[in-house]
């Protein structure tokens, strides 16, 4: 995105024009790596445009989308700032108006993605109207950003073709990565549940909510759903859950009742960094 191009309106005094239907910054693929030197201070000089807390509009026109980044988080603040270096130069030229939000797992209890996004999901929505909440690993970069970042009429799973599972779905229902609803569509659901301490399953259990609902999980076309992943071994904290099936057994019975209804976490801080919201909580530990 060559910022010197863009101009203040066309339009009468303040007034924007509506942004195209297809942004014209658009580049398609984008090659990915992870140089060691790089610092969130270059990632900030790169983007003068981004204000505090992470939240952009475009300077030239009015955009009709906002989304909100959603960043569950522990411990991976390497794979954050490479995350950052990529991801506002993308959002940017996708013409969206954007936030991201980063939710920080306070302790060592054993982390909780799901419980995070849920608290990133009531967060966000305190501070603006966002229209489209994308849930985001830290450890997954896009690489076409004609992969757009905006809702559809049905939930969309983003990542369904990352490098580690061959650039294809690992299989049909997956939906783990980045994936991303409506605001409507997530309360539909009762959000996402809050039990499951450890790694695996809620990616499932989101997708059962999903159908049990009444609708189903749309795609990006594979060649432009493709993400590289950070690698990393499995975190500290985040032990493989054994639990997951007896939960996932269970789902049809408990999306009532398990989820933003009955969420429960205490808000440590909230912090508008250059790049990002950095919302630290405590969500607890398994009962
Ligand atoms: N996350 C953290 N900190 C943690 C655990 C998880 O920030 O301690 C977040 C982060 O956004 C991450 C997401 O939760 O991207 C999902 O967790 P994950 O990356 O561990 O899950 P994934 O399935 O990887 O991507 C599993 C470990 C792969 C080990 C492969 C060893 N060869």
């Amino acid at each position: 995105l060559n910022l010197s191009l863009i101009t203040r309106p066309l339009g009468g005094e303040n007034e924007l024009l509506p942004c195209p239907a297809a942004s014209p910054y658009l580049g398609g693929p984008i090659q990915v790596s992870f140089p060691k030197e790089l610092t969130l201070e270059e990632v900030r000089r790169r983007n003068p445009y981004v204000t505090s807390g992470g939240k952009y509009k475009p300077p030239d026109c009015e955009s009709s989308h906002s989304t909100a980044i959603i960043i569950p988080h522990r411990n991976r603040e390497v794979h954050l700032k490479h995350l950052l270096y990529y991801l506002h130069p993308f959002l940017q030229r996708q013409q969206l108006n954007y936030g991201i939000y980063v939710i920080h797992q306070a302790g060592n209890y054993t982390f909780n993605r799901a419980k995070l996004l849920n608290v990133g999901f009531k967060e966000a929505m305190k501070e603006a109207d966002w229209i489209c909440l994308f849930c985001h690993d830290v450890d997954l970069i896009p690489e076409d950003d004609r992969n757009m970042y905006t809702c559809e009429k049905n939930p969309k799973h983003s990542s369904i073709a990352m490098d580690k599972f061959g650039y294809k779905l690992p299989y049909r229902t997956y939906f783990g990565g980045v994936s991303a609803l409506t605001a409507d569509q997530y309360m539909k659901i009762n959000g996402f549940p809050n039990n499951y301490w450890g790694w695996g399953g809620e990616d499932d259990d989101i997708a059962s909510r999903i159908y049990l609902n009444g609708m189903m999980i749309v795609r990006p076309d594979v060649l432009l759903g493709r993400y590289k992943m950070i690698k990393h071994a499995h975190d500290k904290g985040n032990e493989e859950n054994p639990k997951r099936f007896n939960l996932l057994a269970k789902t049809r019975r408990s999306w009532k009742d398990d989820g933003m209804n009955s969420l429960q976490y205490v808000l440590l801080s909230k912090q508008h960094l250059p790049l990002y919201t950095n919302i630290t909580v405590d969500i607890g530990s398994e009962r």
